[in-house]
Order: structure tokens, then sequence, then C-alpha cells
């Protein structure tokens, strides 16, 4: 390490950052720059995003006394040179690996992990609780909060602004604006931006009314009023950020984020003479010092453990579709949907390549809608589109989707609106962690009235959902949720959709002693499982649920009368989900039998990152695990080992 990074390697914590003169910073940030992308090509992660922020991260653990004054990072994405000075650079290589440090920022990591994050436009909600704390506690240290230009098309950003505006305490947000999200930003304000670098004519001219001012002052206030006056006027004409200063802040910008003795000196003036909310608007370049990143930063937004991805295109038309991503039967089964009913439209909140909407977009462009990282206007925008008959489908992941819960219940259920939710990495997603796991969905939206709740168990069922939701539901909002990567691989033709009866399960194996219930993925793990119980002895049912609301009431009847033991298997969470659903109604009605029911699921406590299948290994969601679950029940506890391999 110290030959190839000799400055680097000196670098434990910001301290030793802060004992170097600025004229090797620049060095400093090659280096960072090299070991970022030597690390992140070989093991895989976010890359666009930190190698924006090399010059960035440097300069503020350079000006600002970390971890005394507090950082504050947005979606934390970008926290990969953060994690490389904050020493944690010998971890880099365990990045989001199961047990390894974590793609995002995290509390329980470094002290130098001020808040967690994982989704976007936190960042400055956060920091100013911190500065009110502060406050309140009289204590002195200086907050700063970073922010894309992404994150700020998140709404809870702009009522965080709000806020600071009313609040007036002392702040410092720093807009990292590297004009994209993951996909391009669609970002209104962004137009409003000059391409000038004008800090420097703004801060000069701001010096010199300063330094006029204390000549003048022995004139009087008049005078002092007229000069505020002028400066107000001349900055309206010349910087772009007043939509900041209306908010309450005072605007510093834009900058060129690369340049870092111009970095460090504009962080220094705002440090010794800020004493309210201040704004610097700084501009980078997303994948800074990566050719092919530069060129295609939507693509090298994340990496894989080999070569950069590339852009797969959708292809309508083979039968045969073995290996193809949820995400990408949802959309080729979206096309052929939108082809036959111009009503559809499709909404996606700044995921467009991750959704595949892209590939519709394509076909669609005017009935495809990116709305930003603004998944609560994405459910009530989609509410709006459908009290006109249109029949919009918002492709969310279901983590983001967290964030419109009361737009789902006060804006489409309560008003029983057909909106069609397409809820993308449903379950545990892998290496984005616990901030990116689909687990609470099943819990969350079935407790809504009017909600539909459905899950399938391979790409053709994922398809007749779509169908179903879309063509064949008659009013009201509708979910579907489906896991992140390839499904088991069923086949179909082009056209060939089946309509699903509303609640309806799906017996797919017979057997006597026990019934796995399971919904969505877990099924296919239920099949396998229920092979590996046959060499026990042990014959079990195997039944596709495809609902967790309305529940298969009329099965689940005859479920209870017929067998001793029913296992329920989902992966989300058991608190308030599927399986829960199936306990409520069992013991909703006097019953003459009492089977034993396990609900299996993911137990009440946040899962770590790690791959989907070390994921469905430790939750025991693979087919061992749901087979050693069902021997312990049936007090047959067998050994068998954890890989789900045994089934030989
Ligand atoms: C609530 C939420 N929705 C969507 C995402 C997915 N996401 C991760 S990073 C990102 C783009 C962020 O863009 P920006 O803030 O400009 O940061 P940059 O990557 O450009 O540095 C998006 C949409 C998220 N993290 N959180």
């Amino acid at each position: 390490m110290q030959e190839q990074f000799p400055l680097l390697s000196r670098i434990h914590d910001p301290d030793d950052l802060r004992k170097l003169p600025i004229d090797q910073l620049p060095q400093l940030a090659t280096e960072v720059r090299q070991y970022l992308i030597d690390t992140i090509t070989k093991v895989g992660g976010h890359f666009g995003s930190g190698l924006g922020v090399v010059e960035l991260t440097i300069a503020l653990h350079y000006v600002f006394q970390t971890p005394k004054d507090k950082l504050v990072w947005d979606t934390g994405h970008q926290g990969y040179p953060h994690k490389i000075l904050t020493g944690r650079k010998h971890l880099l290589p365990t990045i989001r690996k199961k047990g390894g440090i974590s793609g995002f920022l995290k509390r329980s990591e470094s002290i130098y992990d001020v808040f967690g994050a994982g989704h976007a436009s936190t960042s400055i909600s956060a920091a100013l609780g911190i500065a009110t704390a502060r406050d309140l506690m009289k204590k002195d240290f200086h907050v700063v909060a970073i922010i894309g230009d992404g994150a700020m098309t998140g709404g809870l950003a702009y009522e965080a602004m709000n806020n600071c505006g009313l609040q007036q305490r002392k702040l410092l947000v720093v807009l990292n604006d590297n004009q994209m999200s993951i996909a391009p930003n669609v970002w209104a304000l962004a137009n409003y931006f000059t391409e000038l670098d004008t800090t420097r004519i703004v801060f000069k001219l701001r010096q010199n009314i300063q330094r006029l001012s204390e000549q003048l002052e022995p004139f009087g206030d008049r005078i002092l009023k007229l000069l505020q006056r002028i400066e107000g006027g001349v900055k309206s004409i010349i910087t772009p950020g007043m939509l900041f200063e209306a908010l309450g802040f005072k605007y510093y910008g834009p900058i060129n984020g690369h340049h870092l003795p111009r970095l460090i000196k504009i962080l220094r003036f705002i440090r010794d003479t800020y004493d309210r909310p201040v704004l610097l608007h700084v501009t980078t370049q997303k994948g800074k010092g990566y050719e092919a990143a530069e060129k295609h930063p939507e693509a090298l937004h994340a990496i894989g453990k080999s070569a950069p991805p590339s852009q797969d295109k959708i292809e309508i038309g083979s039968s045969h579709r073995k290996g193809k991503k949820y995400q990408d039967v949802f959309a080729e089964a979206l096309i052929e949907l939108m082809r036959h009913n111009e009503k559809i439209v499709a909404i996606t909140a700044a995921m467009p390549s991750g959704t595949s909407l892209d590939k519709v977009a394509a076909h669609f462009p005017d009935r495809v809608f990116d709305v930003g990282i603004a998944e609560a206007h994405a459910v009530t925008y989609a509410a709006g589109l459908a009290t006109e008959g249109m029949i919009p489908v918002c492709a969310i992941y279901s983590s983001f989707l967290q964030r419109a819960f009361d737009q789902i219940i006060h804006d489409c259920a309560l008003q029983n609106l057909h909106v069609v939710f397409a809820m993308d990495r449903a379950g545990v997603v892998g290496a984005d962690g616990p901030t990116h796991h689909g687990v609470f969905d099943l819990a969350a939206l079935r407790v809504i009235p009017n909600m539909v709740l459905m899950a399938p168990k391979d790409e053709r069922e994922l398809r007749n959902m779509l169908y179903t939701a879309i063509v064949e539901h008659r009013g009201g909002p509708i979910a579907l949720r489906y896991p992140r990567g390839q499904g088991p691989g069923s086949s179909w033709d082009p056209g060939d959709f089946e309509s699903i009866p509303i609640g309806r399960a799906e017996i797919l194996r017979t057997g006597g002693d026990v019934a796995l219930l399971a919904i969505g993925k877990p099924v296919t793990e239920a099949l396998a499982a229920a092979s590996i119980l046959e060499q026990h002895d042990v014959s079990a049912a195997v039944i596709n649920a495809r609902f967790a609301k309305p529940l298969d009431t009329a099965l689940l009847d005859q479920l209870f009368d017929t067998y001793p033991l029913i296992v329920t298997i989902e992966d989300g969470q058991k608190i308030g989900g599927f399986g829960s659903g199936v306990l409520e109604y069992f013991h909703a009605y006097p019953r003459s039998t009492a089977p034993h029911i396990v609900v299996h699921g993911i137990e009440d406590r946040f899962v770590s990152h790690g791959t989907q299948e070390e994921l469905y290994e430790e939750l025991q969601l693979n087919a061992a695990g749901i087979a050693r679950l069902v021997l312990e029940s049936l007090h047959l506890g067998t050994q068998i080992p954890s890989s789900s391999s045994l089934d030989s």
C-alpha cells in the first residue's frame, strides 16, 4: 500500500489528513480515487457517486474538526471516500459483503457516521435536529449536511429547508450537483442554475461591500441599509440561489467541487463567518477519474464484482424466459398491456433502470413518468391520474414505497382508486442491506381497507398478476410484490395472459402430514423443502397462497380441518404479515380442530447485508431451513445441513 499510495497509507483518521499541507491534497485525492477504483472494480459496489465527491470529502474533513463537527451525508451511497478517510480503508474490500462494512452510512459502524442513511433526502432534517440539540445543550460544533441534486428532488428536503429558514440555526448544507440522480436527474431547478462559476465574482463583491460597510459605519444606518440592498440586488442578478435565499439560506456558489484549494477557501470562509443556515452549491462530475463511469454514469452508478454492467435490451417474442430478471418480465408484460390500452401509464420515482421502466419508456415515452426521488408524490400523482380514468402503475421498490404510506391510505385506498403498485425488490435484497430490504410491505399494506395484495411464485405468475391488476381488477388499489433478480424460470408466449381470481390460492402439491402455505419467492423453496421432507418420510402439501389479502378463506378452512401442522412462509416480517393474517382468520371463528400453525418469516429485527442466498440461509427461508423447521415442529429434529443442495 505504501508504495502505491504514499499519502493515503499515512491517513488513519481525519487528524492525519489535517496535518497535510494544502498543496499535497490533490495528490491525496488522486490516491483515494485510485484506491476506490482498484477496490470497487474488484469487489463491486456503488461507484460513480463516491468518485465524484473525493475532493469534497477531503475538503470537508480538512476544514471541519470531525468527529466533533458533524458531517451528515445524504443517502450514503457516496460515502466510500468518507469511509476510506475515517479509518475504514482496509475494510473497503469487505463492503456490502456479509460481515463486512455497509455500503451506506451506519452509526454503529463508526463515530464518523453521524447519521444512518440509505434512503434519500434525509440529511437536512437530521442535520437540523443535530443543530437544534447542539444549541439547546449550549455546545459548540459545526453541522454540515451533504445532499445530492437527486436527493434534492425529494419533498423531505424542502420540508427541512423550510424549517431551517424558520429556525435560522447555524448550519451548512452542501448541495453536490452532478446533474445525475441514478438516471439523469429530473430536477426542474437544474435549469434555474447557470453554468457560470460565479462564486469568485460574488465572493469578491461581498467582501468589498463588507469592507465598505465597515468604513462607512460612522456615517450611519441608512448607508449600511443601502449597501445591503445593493448586495441583495446584485446577488439576485448574478447568483442562481434566490430560491434558497428565499427559504432563509445564505447561498454561495456554484463552485467547482473538484478544485481543492477553492473548496477549502470557501468552506473556511463559511466556517469562520456564518451564523445562520448557509447553502454551498458545488458542481461535480459523477464517476470522475474513471472514463467509463464519466461517460456512462447511470450504468456505473453501482457495479457488480466483475466487469461493469452493459445495458441489456428487452426482447419480446421468444417464449422461453429462463434467467430473465423479474423487473424485465414486469416491463415486458407492461409493454404488451400498454399496447392494447392507452389509458395505462407508468410512474417511477427516479428508478427508471432499476424498475426497467426505461425499457417501457422507449416504447411509450409519453406514458412513462419519472417524478424524481418523490415516492409520496408519485402515489398521489397516480391517484390523481386514476380519478380521470387512467390506470397508473406505480413501479416503486418495496422499501422506498414505505415513504408513501399515508398517500396509499389517504389518497388511493380511502377513495378506492384503481392504482396498481408494482413493488419491486420485495423480500431481502442482498448487499444493500437493512435500509433496502423490502420486508415490511406485506404487514404494512395488509392493514389497509380496499387493498388487494399479492405476490407471484414465478415470472409467468407475475405477468398474470399484472394483467389481473390492470385489466381484470375493477376499482381500488392493488399491489403486487416481486423480488430482486431472476425468477425460477417459467415460460410463456407473448400475449399469453391469464386472469387470476382475486383471493384464490393454488395447490401445487398434495401431502398428508403438513401443509406448507407460502407466498411469493419462498414458494419455490417450499417445493424444494417438500422434496427434502419426503426423504424423511414426511409428506408435505405445498400451497401457493398468491394473495396476502384477501386470503383464500375457503381453502384455509379446508387446511385447518385436514392438517395437523400448517406452516406459513413469507420473506417479510412475521409481525402483521401474511402468516399473521392466517392466524387472525383461524382465531376469528370457533373451530372443531386445532392444527398447530407455525408462522415462518423474519423475526422482529433488522436483517443485515449479504447475498440473497446467504440471507435466505440465515433466515431459514431456504429449502433446508424450511424442512428443518417442519421436522422440529413435528418433533422429528433430524440434522439437516444448511445448504439447500441436500435434496440430493
Ligand atoms: C427514498 C429513496 N428513493 C430512491 C432511492 C434510490 N437512489 C439511490 S441513490 C439515488 C440517486 C441519488 O442522486 P443524488 O442525490 O444526486 O446523488 P449522486 O448519486 O448523484 O451523488 C437514488 C434515486 C433512495 N436511495 N431512496
